[in-house]
């Protein structure tokens, strides 16, 4: 079997086991590729005045990083414009953040045309080739344009939008039509499939059969389903080790006898955090008893930060943090602990641990690993409870956590109650459930998964 190539925006340096860089993307990658005698190519992150094409390689861990730096321009209208202002916001059902501007779409074309040459001579004629991601659509046509013959699937890793509001996009079949020079599109949710079956059958004129073979502008390609997990050993390991333990008495001690909430996100609008600040604090307003009694942890790690919608949900959210600290807060007790800056994840998993309940509610999310890593840091002796929004990939997989409607306050108010009031065997019960789940489907048997499915798919002539 030849190489597995990955081809993702960004990519982690090898040997970045304490996963300084944030994102559940370069995590499981990481872990994906350790096995495959993998090459990952993407983005240096940095740019530089003129577009040279020159890559850089790095070695480590049985993984060849390969990376090629961008102009300037690009990054504006490629990264913080097309992939960031434009399919983020409309795949997170945001339209009114979505910004549709032509020289987006035209940085978006130049980057993924610019990568292709990049990466086109490294690839050899038996390997095969997996893209990740919103930013890199049009990347198999890219590649099938330069004479690429070889399997090439495609994985998303968030959602894919309702079909109305996905036809809100100007060049919405341009990108669909993209997707039909893979041979293989996973999703991360049946929800999302289902959304895509949608467009297919609904706008493009094509069918889906019962396997997931879909037909449409004249080519036929797979799709399925392909639920990411957590790189689950190396995540249990990192909470039993030595700074995950110090994390985890720190936290116990600076708890004084309180129950702690615990949140833990990009600082991103998708996370739904304004409504979480909000619904805890309805919590609050109804249940005088919990006062000075449990404090919500919120740790939202600062992201995107050119993206000016992101400067705005980050101002948003230390006016509403501090105005309910403001309101409630007494002289030994604050509410919210909100916190700007990241944690190893051997730190993360500390915190995790020492939470009565992970509050896990975005408004729209492909995923979302933090629950499942909340669910692997957990004592199984005396468990968390895990509050999860019906709007995460993650519910159709966790149906034991509390699952809720994180639009609504009373729904998540409800939770949070409950959560807190759950007798140990229920806690105990519910986590084995779930942690029988992370276990079972972790990043490895996503990754096994995808690569099976694409070296299922016939193999083209060479072009
Ligand atoms: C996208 C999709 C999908 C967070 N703060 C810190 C930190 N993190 C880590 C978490 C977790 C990861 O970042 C976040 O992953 P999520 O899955 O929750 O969300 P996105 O970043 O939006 O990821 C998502 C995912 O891709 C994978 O396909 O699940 O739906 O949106 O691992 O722990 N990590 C460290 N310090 C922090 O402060 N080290």
């Amino acid at each position: 079997m030849g190489r597995l190539i990955v081809i993702s925006n960004r990519v982690s340096p090898p040997g970045d086991e304490t996963g300084a860089s944030v994102g559940g993307l370069a995590m499981a990658l990481s872990a994906a590729l350790r096995e495959h005698n993998g090459v990952w190519f993407g983005w240096s992150g940095r740019t530089t005045e003129t577009f040279t094409g020159q890559l850089s390689f790095q070695r480590g861990g049985g993984v060849t990083v390969a990376t090629v730096d961008l102009e300037d321009q690009d990054r504006q209208e490629y990264y913080n414009g097309y992939a960031n202002r434009t399919l983020w916001p409309l795949f997170h059902y945001r339209i009114d953040l979505s910004a549709y501007e032509r020289s987006f779409d035209e940085g978006y074309a130049r980057v993924n045309a610019r990568f292709a040459d990049t990466v086109r001579p490294l690839v050899e004629p038996q390997d095969f080739i997996w893209v990740h991601d919103y930013h890199l659509i049009p990347m198999g046509r890219e590649l099938r344009r330069r004479g690429v013959g070889n399997r090439i699937g495609f994985f998303l890793h968030i959602p894919w939008p309702a079909r109305r509001l996905f036809t809100t996009l100007p060049n919405h079949r341009e990108l669909v039509e993209a997707l039909f020079d893979y041979d293989l599109v996973g999703f991360q949710s049946e929800d999302a499939l289902s959304a895509f079956h949608d467009y297919v059958t609904q706008e493009a004129g094509g069918t889906v059969d019962a396997d997931g073979q879909a037909t449409a502008f004249g080519r036929t390609i797979q799709l399925g389903a392909f639920p990411i997990g957590l790189d689950a050993e190396t995540f249990m390991e990192a909470a039993e080790g030595e700074v995950a333990r110090g994390w985890r008495e720190r936290m116990q001690k600076s708890l004084a006898g309180r129950r702690m909430i615990v949140g833990v996100d990009r600082l991103d609008y998708s996370k739904g955090l304004e409504e979480r600040f909000l619904a805890y604090e309805e919590y609050l307003a109804r249940t005088p008893a919990a006062h000075e009694q449990v404090f919500l942890l919120q740790v939202a790690t600062p992201s995107r930060d050119e993206v000016p919608a992101y400067q705005e949900i980050r101002a948003r959210l230390d006016g509403v943090s501090g105005r309910i600290n403001g309101a409630f807060a007494t002289a030994d007790w604050v509410p919210i602990r909100y916190v700007n800056r990241s944690y190893r994840r051997d730190e993360l998993a500390g915190i995790y641990r020492a939470g009565a309940i992970g509050l896990v509610t975005p408004l729209r999310d492909g995923m979302n690993l933090v629950a499942k890593e909340y669910v692997a840091a957990q004592d199984p002796e005396d468990p968390g409870v895990l509050i999860l929004s019906q709007f995460a990939g993650a519910a159709e997989q966790m149906a034991e956590a509390l699952v809720v409607n994180p639009f609504s306050r009373e729904d998540v108010s409800d939770a949070i109650r409950r959560g807190l009031e759950m007798p140990r065997a229920e806690r105990v019960r519910r986590w084995e459930a779930l942690m029988d789940g992370v276990r079972t489907h972790d990043v490895v048997a996503w990754r096994d998964a995808f690569v099976a499915a694409l070296l299922a798919r016939p193999e083209r002539a060479a072009g």
